[in-house]
């Protein structure tokens, strides 16, 4: 059986890298192959652009900007597909969701934000880590990074109110991390036990 797609998507610190780790953590404990992926990955030449342009070392027009994150899903394509084909499960830190609702939130056009990311892999589940922005500004509030602002914050939770959809599972995240942890794997163990055939038509 081919392994689940499940993506973890949310605003900015809402817990979502801690959430995906635990995850990874606690499945790959109970004997299954799991596998962490993160958006943007930054590793990569075109993570690198992007970790460049979000630390604010580099300029970059917004469209160009938001071609680079999606470029640096589709270089991820073919390796998310094998592992899933191959039964293992995919935890993924961030997807397109983020890509559509940070430049739609920065004025650019819906439907141009979603043409790029047309065709990538349809996940079997998205969980919304929800948490209101006074609640997230308590975690330490944001730092020097370039969307790290209040007001472009408040208008990305707007634009996730526009593209989630009554299949998404929203999590409370203002919960401890135990609990936070406990409503995630909720949602995991009753994914259904025969995904069907992986699907390749995001939107
Ligand atoms: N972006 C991304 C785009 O514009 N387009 C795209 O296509 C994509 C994919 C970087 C930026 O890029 C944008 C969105 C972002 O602005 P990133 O690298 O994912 O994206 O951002 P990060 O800075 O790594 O992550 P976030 O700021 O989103 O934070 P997380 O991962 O949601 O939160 P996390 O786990 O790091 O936790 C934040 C803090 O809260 C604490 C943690 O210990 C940490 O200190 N915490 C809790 N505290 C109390 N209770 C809990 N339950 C807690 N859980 C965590
Ligand atoms: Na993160």
């Amino acid at each position: 059986m081919r392994g689940y797609f499940v993506v973890v998507e949310g605003c900015d610190r809402s817990g979502k890298s801690t959430q995906c780790e635990r995850l990874v953590d606690r499945l790959q404990s109970q004997g299954k192959a799991v596998q962490l992926f993160k958006f943007p990955d930054r590793t990569t030449q075109t993570g690198k652009m992007i970790d460049s342009y979000l630390k604010q070392s580099t300029q970059m027009d917004d469209h160009a900007i938001h071609l680079l994150f999606s470029a640096n899903r589709w270089e991820a394509l073919a390796h998310m597909k094998s592992l899933l084909e191959q039964g293992t499960t995919i935890i993924v830190d961030r997807y397109a969701f983020s890509g559509v609702c940070f430049s739609a939130a920065k004025g650019l056009d819906f439907e141009w934000c979603r043409q790029p990311d047309i065709g990538l892999l349809t996940p079997d589940v998205v969980m919304f880590l929800d948490l209101s922005m006074d609640e997230a500004e308590k975690r330490g509030g944001f730092g020097d990074e370039r969307y790290e602002k209040r007001d472009l914050q408040l208008r990305v939770r707007q634009e996730f109110n526009k593209v989630m959809d009554s299949t998404w599972k929203t999590i409370d995240a203002s919960k401890s991390r135990d609990e936070v942890h406990d409503d995630m794997m909720t949602v995991v163990e009753g994914l259904s036990p025969n995904p069907g055939p992986l699907r390749q038509d995001l939107w």
